[in-house]
């Protein structure tokens, strides 16, 4: 069978595991009956009739759905329907061991301040960049022990995405997602292994990961008030060029209040993770847990610094100014790492709603720590957050279950920038009520959306590159772009379809769809809907290895 074609049947490309629900999206003309055959075979293993057809209003189209999941015997095969070209069909044990793996291992590509050598990175090897041992205190950061222009070594951190520019809010869900991975799914990350400078040491590869980042963050701190810089960038973005051809100066700039309390939060849940690993970091978990707290008073003694770009910084933003979720989010952690009972007084839980997060919106965060961690809390308070996380993940199946489409994104509004990530993460708070209550649907909803991120979807592509039969050539990302390889560099969720279509005129290359599931581009030009981001990454590593260790054989 020939790899899926846009508007052609369309099914996870990464295959299924044997437990799994398994759904595929056939277009209308496809009526009548499917069959499942061995591949290369005509042996049928699997028929059954497809549903009738239904308006996916994403996407203007009319969808049948076919129900594969009593197909649960590991192996290849072909999915056939009338008036259909047969399309590819895998069953298997470590469906997503690869794809966990290698969306992990894009963050070691996105890497500042280092080389990445070929044993570590094969040909997308390069020379280090950015050493940023050296940056400048910009006019808006300026304080009396650190005057303008003072310099700074912050070296480390990962590129945000397609830029070379680190923003700690960016960085807070982002840190956040990975080490709650690891929380919930500690031996799945302990076997794993991603070939990279670190793998072998004490830590699993994972935390050597996200400590590149950690490390980076912890110098955002100014230790003379405990305020922390929105972020490490230079005043315009660099060129399509590779890291060590980039010659712009870089500054810190400006505290703000989002990115004290996404650092306190993210400091205090590495300080309970690190824990173990004292042998190895001595004192870094008391480091991390004092540092949170020194960034916790600072936003406390400055509510609202809501970071605005200054005249002459043309990088990205990430400006929020609704800052109650970050207090909440950074409250939450800080009551599960230190106990006390004043960061649960300010938490005011019972008053906080529950939603879908984002880079702007943490509230989900503070939620999903919570219910990982309910027997640290009062009987009432687990009480209280087992059914409000349980009551979200209800609503959301709901959704699953009444779309024509089978997915979460029922809602023009989840079609934004970055609408990958926010299927995913629609997956990720699916998972949190499914281990609270084991109700099938919502662990089923969350395959869906894996399913929909890795090919299930009306143009028949994975969205990460590297990973399926047809995926993104083209990312908006500098090494990508610059590195004289033709393949982009794997692992990389890309943003996804996205109507606001932000980088016209500018892209010269016009989107074929307004439609907000079909409004995507595979080039290079588009920031809006090609681009790769660090949080949007994360969570696709959150939701395969999630899947690939709750789903029952
Ligand atoms: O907040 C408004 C909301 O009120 C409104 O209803 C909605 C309608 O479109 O728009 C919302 O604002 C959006 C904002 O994100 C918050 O979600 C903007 O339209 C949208 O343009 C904006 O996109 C952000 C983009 O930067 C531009 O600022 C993306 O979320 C964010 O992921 C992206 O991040 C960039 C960094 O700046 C630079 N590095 C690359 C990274 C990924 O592209
Ligand atoms: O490359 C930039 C990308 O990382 C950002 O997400 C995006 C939005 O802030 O901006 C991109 O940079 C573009 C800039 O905004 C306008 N001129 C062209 C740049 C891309 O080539």
């Amino acid at each position: 069978a020939a790899a899926a074609q846009p508007g052609d049947a369309a099914v996870n490309q990464l295959g299924y595991l044997p437990g799994a629900a398994k759904w595929a999206v056939l277009p209308a003309a496809a009526g009548g009956e499917f069959r499942v055959v061995r591949a290369g075979s005509d042996s049928v293993v699997l028929r059954g009739a497809v549903s009738p057809a239904r308006l996916w209003a994403m996407s203007g189209t009319e969808v049948r759905l076919a129900d594969l999941s009593a197909l649960t015997a590991p192996g290849d095969y072909e999915l056939r329907a009338d008036g259909q070209a047969p399309v590819r069909l895998r069953v298997a044990p470590d469906a997503y061991a690869a794809l966990t793996a290698g969306a992990l291992k894009a963050f070691y590509f996105n890497r500042a301040s280092t080389a990445l050598d070929a044993r570590h990175a094969g040909p997308w090897a390069r020379p280090a960049g950015h050493p940023d041992t050296e940056v400048r205190v910009h006019a808006s950061a300026a304080s009396a022990q650190r005057p303008e222009g003072t310099p700074l070594s912050s070296p480390k951190g990962w590129y945000d995405a397609g830029d070379y520019n680190k923003y700690i809010v960016n960085s807070g869900i982002t840190v956040y997602t990975l080490l709650a991975a690891y929380e919930q799914f500690p031996a799945l990350f302990k076997a794993q292994h991603l070939n990279i400078p670190e793998s072998g040491n004490a830590l699993p590869d994972v935390l050597d990961e996200v400590l590149w980042n950690l490390d980076w963050m912890l110098t955002m701190q100014d230790p003379a008030d405990g305020g922390v810089y929105h972020k490490l960038t230079n005043k315009g973005f660099d060129g399509n060029q590779m890291p060590h051809q980039t010659v712009a100066p870089r500054y810190v700039v400006a505290k703000g209040t989002a990115a004290a309390l996404d650092f306190a939060a993210v400091m205090a849940q590495a300080s309970r993770v690190f824990k173990p690993f004292e042998a190895q970091r001595p004192g870094l978990s008391a480091r991390m847990r004092d540092a949170a707290v020194a960034a916790w008073q600072w936003a406390r003694a400055n509510p609202h610094v809501v970071f605005k770009n200054p005249p002459d910084v043309r990088t990205g933003e990430y400006g929020d100014d609704k800052l109650d979720d970050e207090f909440a989010w950074a409250a939450a952690e800080l009551f599960l790492t230190t106990g006390d009972a004043a960061y649960r007084e300010a938490l005011k839980l019972e008053a906080q709603p529950i939603r879908v997060p984002n880079w702007g919106d943490v509230l989900g965060l503070a939620w999903m720590s919570l219910a990982q961690h309910r027997d640290q809390l009062a009987k009432a308070d687990a009480e209280l957050v087992t059914r409000r996380v349980g009551d979200f993940g209800r609503q959301l199946a709901a959704t699953w279950q009444a779309s024509a489409y089978r997915l979460t994104m029922e809602s023009a509004s989840d079609f934004v920038w970055g609408s990958n990530s926010q299927a995913l993460n629609q997956a990720l708070m699916l998972i949190q009520a499914y281990r609270l209550g084991g109700e099938r649907a919502q662990l089923d909803a969350a395959q869906s959306v894996l399913d929909y991120v890795l090919g299930r979807n009306p143009l028949g592509l994975s969205y990460v590159t590297g990973f399926g039969q047809r995926s993104p050539l083209h990312p908006h990302h500098r090494p990508s772009e610059a590195d004289g390889v033709d393949a982009p560099v794997p692992g990389f969720l890309v943003g996804g379809p996205n109507p606001g279509q932000q980088d016209q005129p500018h892209c010269p290359v016009r989107y074929a769809s307004k439609l907000p599931a079909l409004s995507y581009i595979d080039h290079g030009c588009s920031y809006a809907a090609n681009e790769v981001a660090i949080n949007w990454n994360a969570p696709l590593v959150y939701v395969s290895a999630a899947i690939q260790a709750l789903t029952p054989p």
